[in-house]
C-alpha cells in the first residue's frame, strides 16, 4: 500500500476495497448502509474513505484531507459475524471500545480471511497500549 502523502513516514499496513456498513455508533444501534470502502489500515487506526471502491490509489490528503471515518482498533474485538448481523457472506464483525460496530464484508473469501488475520493481529499487537 502507499503511504500517504502527508505522512509519508507511516506506512500503511494493508489496504483495499471492502464493503462495510456501521451497525451501532456511541453505542446506539444505527440503521445499516453499506458502502464499497477504500480502507487502509495504519498501525492500530482503521481508516475508510467512501465511493473510492474503484481506485487504487491513496486519496487521503490529496483530494480529501480527512478519511471518511477511522476507528481505534485498540481494545476492541473481531469476530465471525453470525448469520442474524447478515444476510451476506464472509462477514467480519469489528466493535471497537469506543462503541462504533461495523460490519466488514467482501465477497472474496482470500481478501476477507486476510483482513480478519491483520484486524486479529492487529488487536493482540496492541493490546497493552
Ligand atoms: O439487518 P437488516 O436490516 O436486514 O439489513 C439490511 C438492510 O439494511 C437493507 O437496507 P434497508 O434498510 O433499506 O432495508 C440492506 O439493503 C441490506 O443489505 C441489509 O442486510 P444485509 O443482510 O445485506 O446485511
Amino acid at each position: 500500500c502507499p503511504s500517504s502523502p502527508k505522512h509519508p513516514s507511516i506506512p500503511s499496513e494493508k489496504c483495499g476495497v471492502l464493503n462495510v456498513t456501521k451497525i451501532t455508533e456511541n453505542g446506539k444501534k444505527v440503521r445499516k448502509n453499506w458502502t464499497s470502502s477504500w480502507t487502509v489500515l495504519q498501525g492500530s487506526s482503521l481508516l475508510f474513505a467512501k465511493g473510492q471502491g474503484s481506485g487504487t490509489s491513496w486519496k487521503f490528503g490529496v483530494n480529501q484531507s480527512k478519511p471518511e471515518f477511522t476507528v481505534d482498533l485498540r481494545g476492541g474485538s473481531v469476530d465471525w459475524a453470525s448469520k442474524d448481523k447478515s444476510s451476506k457472506k464472509h462477514v467480519i464483525e469489528l466493535k471497537t471500545r469506543q462503541g462504533t460496530d461495523l460490519l466488514i464484508q467482501s465477497e472474496i473469501d482470500s481478501v476477507i480471511n486476510d483482513w480478519y488475520r491483520v484486524l486479529t493481529d492487529t488487536i493482540s499487537t496492541h493490546a497493552w497500549e
